[in-house]
Order: C-alpha cells, then structure tokens, then sequence
C-alpha cells in the first residue's frame, strides 16, 4: 500500500482538517499518517478555540514517521499539507519536506468555511515564498487564489489569470477550484481549472446546500483524494479527475451536522460492498428455496420472484433479484432459476420500493412473491407471520399497483397490529380480472425471507 503523510490541523468536529484527510486516505486505499501543527476546538458556528503545537514537536512528528536510517520509521510517498498558521510553522515544514525529499500537494487554507482564521495575516508571504516553489501543486479556492495572486475574481478568465501568476509564483501545477464561483454554481456546475503551464478545465456538477447549510471540509477532502492518487502514481489530470468525482459522492452521500454538511467518504465503498452483500444474499435464498421439498406448490402461475434491495435503494436497479423468475421445471422436482442480478425484476423492485418508502426506518429490504390459496394464509397465520392484504376493485386509476397495495394494506392491518406498530410479514390480494391472486412475503433480508417460506411450508397441511 502507498503511504501518505498530511501536516495540518485537528478539527474536533472531524468534518475537515487531518481528520478528512484520514478519511479520504482509507477510503482510497493509501496509508495515512498525520503531523498535527494546531488542535482547533470548532462546530457549525466556527471555530472556538485554537492552540498551536509548538514547532519542536512537529519537527519530531515529521521526523519519528520519516526516520528511514533507524529502519523504525514509516516513510511516504507523497504529502499535504493543510492549516499550518503562522510564518515559524511554515519555515519548519518546509525544512522538513525538502530534506526529505517529499513530492507534496499544498491546500493553502486560509479560513474556515465557518468563519475561523486559519492561516495568520502575516503568513501568506511565507507559504507563498518557502512552499509554493517545492511543491508539486497546489490548489486554492477562489478566495484563497485571489488572495495568492492578488487578482480580483469574477470570471473563468480571472481564474485563468490567477492561475497564470501563481504558477509564475513557483508552483509547477496549480488547481483552482470553482466552488466559490456564484455564476457558475448558480448554473448549478463546479469547474476546476488545472494549469501546469497548459490549461485544462475539470467540469461537475455543483451540489448545492440546503438554504442555511454550509458544507464543510470538501476542499480538505479533495487535496487528500488528489495526495492519494498523486501517491498510487496517477498523473496530475487523472489524480484531479478522480479526486473531484471522489468528493462529489462524498458531497452526494453527506451527512448533515446542524448547519453544517460534512463529507461521508466511505459512501461509495459502503454502497459497493452493499451491493455485493445484497447479491450474494439473494442467491443464497435461492438455493435455500429450491432445497425446500415441494416448493414447486408454492410457485404462482407467472412465476416466484425474490429481490432485495440496497440500503437507501432508490431505482430497480438498486434491487437485485433473479433473471427471468424463479419456476417449476416439468414433471420434475426441482425448481429454475437463472442468474440473480441488480435490476433483473421491475416487479418484485416495486414492491420492496413500496415497503421501504412506508417504512423508512424499519429496515425492510426483501420480498418473495407466492401463490395465493386459502390454505396458503393459514399456513403463514400458524407460522406467527403478521397478515393484511388489499383488495384490487378499491385501486384507484393511475396508481402503481404496488406502491398503492403496500399503503393500503398497512392501513388495512387490524388494530391490534396497528397499535403495536407492526409490519406486515405477509400481503396477499384475491386478484381480478385477469390478474391472478398473489401473495408476498417481506423480511429484512431475502434469507430471512426464504426461512419465513420455509416455515409457512413446514406449516402448510
Ligand atoms: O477546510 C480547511 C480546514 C483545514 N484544517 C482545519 C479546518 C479546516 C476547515 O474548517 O478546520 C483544521
């Protein structure tokens, strides 16, 4: 695994500062290790109270990870830095990183997106002289490359220009980032623009906060996804590219803190491996089910499906469930089924879509359509299985059949259900014209739903 090394500060909120950076490093698959220069005590309302850490213990942070000729210390790849404060601290860490020869990328924070004074008034001069020319990028936001070049901007041209002079300042690569550009933001885009002597525009989606909301900690967060990729060997274009898609889930996939929005950078990983989960959930029930003996009794005539759908599903394609349904093979015993894949089945997706949408909390993600027969309730009733049902001559025009039938049938449970709060387990309709009865068992998982088939079959007389 590539090692990586941040040198900045700690924000007790763990929205920004070294602990988006950590966050961002794991979620990448890079080794983070961390230099703390100051422990920042903020919230939603700005930063409260700030404490430097004095200049001889950064030294032997950087010096403990760095320790190459002991063979004890660690040793990295590439570098960040983030807050560093004061002229003293910027000297020290650009002593450190030059004797050690350290390919780095410098966020030059300055502010807080709170308010709080990140960088002293009499620092800029130094990171501008001492960092800028030994680092392999940099990359302000609209205020902080205003303030490096001392160039108004409004425009893309003004960003181009600022770009132009802070790399004349010494930085090989500049990218500044267009968060704060209003007129582009308000078009609802976030472009970057790269310029490493030539120019290269990095367009997204700008996502805009609720009214009253800030974001916080994205452009931590992006300097740490681009140290990360820099460190795995990506060229500066590609390391931005991902860095930028890298943030815009984060953004995508946020958790709100009061005003604050902060960074969920773990949301893509947690979906994939999601998914995985789900999938493999969804065979296992399948072959559950077709060990069942007798199964084939349970199979309606346009067949058995079983889905389950990933946390906070909100498409077809966020439910897996098996191509081309489950059925009855001729004269024989056993049951077929083909492959089970993401989107495979609109039907049982609506269902669980419809239960997920009135349940919310409840963490309802599967179902299995059977057949519907007399004998079939009384079985899921000795089963302990919670019933209610829905009638297809009440349905409404216009309406998904599902996304109605899961409505009514929560409101059609009987009182007592009612009153304790229940689920159904099971929801059958009588059918119409045309439309054959049905009945749909839902769990928590689609293996939860294949043992609650199992017991209504063990039920069944
Ligand atoms: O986003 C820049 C930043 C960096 N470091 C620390 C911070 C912030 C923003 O709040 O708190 C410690």
């Amino acid at each position: 695994m590539k090692r990586v090394m941040t040198i900045g500060g700690s924000d007790c909120s763990g929205g920004a500062g070294i602990q988006a950076d950590i966050k961002t490093f794991s979620a990448l698959g890079v080794y983070g290790t961390s230099v703390i220069i100051a422990v920042t005590a903020q919230n939603s309302s700005g930063v409260q109270a700030k404490h430097e850490v004095p200049v001889e213990l950064v030294e032997s942070q950087i010096q403990s990870i760095m320790s190459e000729a002991s063979g004890k210390g660690i040793t990295v790849d590439y570098a960040k830095t983030g807050m560093l404060y004061s002229s003293a601290m910027i000297e020290t860490v650009a002593k450190h990183l030059k004797r050690h020869k350290i390919p780095f990328v410098v966020d030059p924070v300055m502010k807080a997106g709170s308010g709080g004074i990140l960088l002293a008034d009499n620092a800029l001069n130094t990171l501008v002289k001492l960092l800028l020319p030994i680092c392999e990028v940099v990359t302000p936001n609209v205020p902080e490359a205003s303030f490096i070049s001392g160039l108004e901007i409004w425009d893309k041209e003004d960003v181009k220009d600022a770009a132009v002079k802070i790399h004349e300042l010494g930085a090989s690569a500049v990218i500044i980032k267009g968060g704060h550009l209003t007129h582009e933001t308000a078009a609802g885009k976030a472009t970057d623009l790269i310029y490493d002597g030539e120019f290269e525009e990095l367009s997204g989606e700008y996502i805009k906060p609720k009214k009253g909301k800030i974001i916080h900690g994205a452009g931590c967060s992006f300097s740490a996804a681009l140290t990360a990729e820099l460190a795995k060997g990506e060229n500066l274009r590609h390391a931005a590219a991902s860095a930028k898609k890298f943030v815009h889930d984060a953004i995508a996939g946020g958790e709100e803190l009061s005003n604050m929005i902060v960074l969920n950078q773990a949301r893509e990983l947690r979906k994939n491996a999601d998914r995985y989960f789900v999938l493999e959930n969804v065979k296992e029930a399948v072959r559950k089910l077709k060990s069942i003996p007798d199964f084939k009794r349970l199979i309606p005539e346009v067949g058995t499906n079983i889905g389950m759908a990933i946390e906070g599903a909100e498409s077809e394609r966020d439910v897996a469930a098996v191509a081309g349904r489950i059925l009855p093979i001729h004269a024989k015993e056993v049951t077929h089924a083909e492959t089970v894949d993401f989107g495979a089945s609109s039907h049982v997706a609506r269902m669980i879509l419809a239960m997920m949408a009135m349940t919310g909390g409840k963490n309802i993600r599967s179902a299995i359509n059977i057949k519907y027969s007399v004998q079939i309730i009384d079985a899921c009733k000795r089963a302990g299985l919670v019933i209610s049902s829905f009638e297809r001559e009440h349905e409404p025009t216009g309406v998904k059949t599902m996304d109605w039938g899961v409505r009514e049938a929560i409101r059609n449970l009987s009182s007592e259900g009612q009153r304790r709060r229940q689920v159904p387990d099971v929801i059958y309709d009588l059918g119409a014209v045309g439309k054959e009865p049905m009945t749909r068992i839902f769990g928590d998982t689609a293996l939860e739903v294949a043992s609650k088939v199992n017991k209504i079959m063990d039920a069944l007389e």
